[in-house]
């Protein structure tokens, strides 16, 4: 099939998972077409069936706010019409569900076809800012309007009826990851310039949003560094970075703490890891966390949103209610002096990741589409 893809092309969980869904179905052999405002970041392959589109914006004094809605919906037309697209696959409903309901409307008007549009509802559009009176009723209608919605758990499924007035089946296909890409060997220098003693290693990884809770996570680091010699990497950057840094000195642990900023390589950096600490706020399903486990790595959280769909209890990782910093640090000191349960937890939280591998989610995915096939169910 010829898809298209409507994406954020950012470090986010909901850029990442479109980018590596295109990736696996042009490995499928669909021809993909991306459509963003900057290549996406984990778009690093040449493969012959991507193509890359991107969404200029023209700039005029008068614009205090670049119309890229407008811009977004008129390339939409231009690659479903030129490279005669099956399908388009929105991901993150804002603005991308609008403004393909916008392309649809034109391409039937030049054309009378009917372009089929997926929407995947990935969390913060939904429970952050699509919430918010100023975009709800759009979210809603566009929403409503598209031809087939996913989200990505059963919980965002669930938070979606709740806030919208939502017509139409909303069927769950969990995000995934490639875990044959995430199993990998530690790099035993990586570890020593990181670890020189041996010392836990801790991770954190978000975009570093108030949602994550960042705070939470040096507090549970500061909790364990009294009791054992450990170290905490911190990926990602945003708005709470520059505080987080500071609570760092304050505690008198910043020589334990290496803030590593955006980083594409988490593999690596996972791979050396014991212990992903994920106490947001919320997640509708916790990607990072995923990717983490498929690393091998143990995950303490929080049990918000999804979270509980893929860390299991005492077998894969540990959860607490948020904000309940002092629980997550027991389960994390008590997980790291034991050795044996760590090794037993990498394994289980790999076990787990395998049940979401790209393996077996890229297939309801395939199987969604041809029910849009042009001659019918294919
Ligand atoms: O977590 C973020 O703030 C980024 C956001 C995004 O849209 O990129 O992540 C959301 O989508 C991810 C992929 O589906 C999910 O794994 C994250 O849990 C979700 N974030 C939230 O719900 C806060």
């Amino acid at each position: 099939m010829r898809i298209g893809i409507v994406c954020y092309p950012t470090f986010g969980g909901s850029g990442v998972l479109a980018t590596e869904l295109g990736k696996a179905l042009a490995d499928e052999g669909h021809q993909v077409h991306f459509i963003t405002y900057q290549q996406p970041v984990r778009l690093n392959v040449f493969n012959a069936n991507i193509f890359y589109h991107e969404v200029r914006v023209p700039t005029y004094p008068l614009f205090d706010y670049p119309p890229y809605e407008v811009a977004l919906a008129s390339t939409m037309v231009d690659v479903i019409m030129n490279h005669d697209l099956d399908l388009l696959h929105v991901h993150y409903a804002i603005p991308h569900a609008s403004a393909a309901y916008m392309a649809k409307q034109i391409v039937k008007q030049k054309t009378n076809r009917n372009i089929p549009v997926i929407t995947t509802l990935h969390g913060t559009d939904i429970t952050l800012v699509g919430k918010d009176k100023t975009y709800e009723p759009v979210v809603t209608f566009s929403i409503n309007e598209s031809d087939a919605i996913t989200a990505v758990s059963n919980n965002l499924r669930e938070e979606t009826y709740k806030s919208f007035h939502i017509q139409k089946e909303i069927e769950v296909i969990h995000n995934f990851v490639d875990v044959g890409r995430f199993d990998k060997k530690p790099i035993d220098a990586f570890r020593k310039v990181i670890a020189p003693n041996g010392e836990k290693i801790l991770i954190h990884a978000s975009n570093f949003r108030k949602v994550k809770r960042v705070i939470d996570v040096v507090k549970i680091f500061a909790a364990v560094r009294k009791e054992m010699p450990a170290k905490l990497l911190m990926v990602g950057d945003g708005p709470e970075r520059p505080g987080t840094e500071e609570l760092t000195r304050e505690l008198g642990i910043e020589d334990d703490v290496r803030f590593l900023g955006k980083q594409e390589q988490m593999e690596d950096i996972l791979a050396v890891s014991d212990v992903f600490i994920l106490p947001s706020e919320y997640e509708s399903f916790g990607l990072a966390a995923l990717e983490a486990m498929a690393a091998r790595t143990v995950v303490i959280s929080s049990n918000a949103g999804g979270l509980t769909e893929i860390n299991i209890q005492g077998e894969t990782g540990f959860m607490a209610d948020v904000g309940d910093v002092a629980t997550m640090s027991k389960f994390a000191n008590n997980l790291l002096k034991d050795d044996q349960q760590l090794e037993t937890m990498k394994k289980a939280a790999y076990v787990q990741a395998c049940r979401f591998d790209i393996k077996n989610i890229i297939p309801l995915y395939e199987k969604l589409y041809s029910r849009f096939c042009r001659m019918g169910p294919c």
